[in-house]
């Protein structure tokens, strides 16, 4: 039988992503979405102003928008929900969610860095997931909240885990070409910015920089220790719509040869034999000396893998790269369901 699942803050950028994937999903029953007072008693066609580039799913058409409160008749038979909630909204209505015995994956910052949190990718560190036992423990719920990490960080991180286990990691430098819808629903209408980069987004370089430390840290006896390397990031908006590039600048512990991280990077792919409806081959690489792009590769893989090209060595570092991501799938939503997912498999 299907899992019943709802979605937070159904009609923003980042929901309606969970909504294309979960719609017609083989392990999950979407049967519950949840915005502000203001669409809520909405059909939710008419809720939302579809933003994306695929159809909105007939399925939801007709579903009639309710609000954030746990204790919704709509929230009943739920027992998974997605938050893609603003920050600010998430960490007041996540533990509320966890405490009426949800599960809730999130895709909101507000509790990433909290000791007791798992931040997970699950190709990465799966087995923070077990940090869920101390959270219901000390926060007394029968639920629970996992998080996934800001896009800009899922994308570094996935091309750093098999380079670290490896060759180790020394220091990495990074900086991003970050597109409009990574602002969220607002990102699309600011094309404005065409003809521009805006070389500032807010706490963008702060998460980068603590979020990826964490993710390839070692769970020891309850609690993460965090990764011991250096980590520059210096983040940028450019007029794109859909997909997060990277410059990725890494000097490694042990010598290495671009064609050696390059075979590391192909070879990783570790959950292909979990089945799990989202997974896709984490790192895609190019060869051609124009890849990636955004608008040729950012939907590889159903838009779930990096892209990776232009492998070659750096006169300082070790080596350099360039990644791609879709920033609001592999990024956001579809970072969030393959959390589940794995979660799912294991755990249920
Ligand atoms: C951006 N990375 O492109 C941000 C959006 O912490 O999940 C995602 C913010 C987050 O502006």
């Amino acid at each position: 039988m299907k899992i019943k699942v709802g979605v937070l803050g159904a009609t923003g950028m980042v929901g309606q992503r969970f909504i294309q994937f979960l719609a017609e999903h083989p392990m999950f029953e979407l049967t519950t979405l949840a915005a502000s007072e203001r669409s809520a008693g909405k059909k939710y066609s008419e809720a939302t102003n579809w933003y994306l580039d695929v159809e909105m799913p007939e399925k939801v058409r007709d579903l009639i928008v309710t609000t954030t409160d746990p204790k919704n008749k709509e929230f009943e038979d739920v027992d998974i929900v997605f938050s893609a909630l603003p920050s600010d909204l998430a960490k007041k209505l996540e533990p509320e969610f966890a405490k009426e015995g949800k599960l809730v994956f999130s895709n909101a910052s507000a509790y990433r860095m909290e000791e007791d949190v798992p931040l997970v990718i699950p190709e990465v560190n799966a087995d923070h997931l077990e940090l869920i036992e101390i959270q219901r423990k000390k926060r007394g719920w029968d639920g629970a909240i996992i998080t996934n990490p800001n896009c800009s960080t899922i994308c570094a991180v996935i091309t750093l885990k098999p380079i670290m286990d490896k060759f180790g990691l020394e220091s990495v430098f990074i900086a991003t070409l970050q597109a409009v819808s990574g602002a969220g629903y607002n990102g699309v209408p600011s094309m404005a910015i065409l003809d521009n980069l805006i070389p500032y987004i807010k706490n963008e370089e702060e998460k980068m920089q603590t979020e990826s430390l964490k993710l390839l840290g070692t769970l020891k006896d309850g609690k993460v220790e965090f990764a011991n390397f250096k980590l520059s990031a210096s983040c940028n908006r450019v007029p794109v719509i859909d997909g997060h590039t990277e410059c990725i600048f890494v000097k490694t512990k042990e010598e290495a040869e671009p064609e050696e991280i390059k075979e590391a990077m192909d070879k990783f792919d570790p959950l292909k034999d979990l089945n799990l409806p989202t997974y896709a081959k984490p790192i895609v690489i190019k060869e051609e000396s124009d890849r990636p792009q955004p608008r040729l590769d950012r939907n590889i893989g159903n838009g779930m893998s990096i892209v990776v090209g232009r492998i070659r060595k750096d006169p300082i570092f070790t080596v350099k790269y360039v990644a791609l991501e879709h920033n609001t799938i592999r990024g956001a939503a579809g970072a969030s369901i393959l959390n589940a997912e794995y979660f799912v498999k294991k755990y249920l």
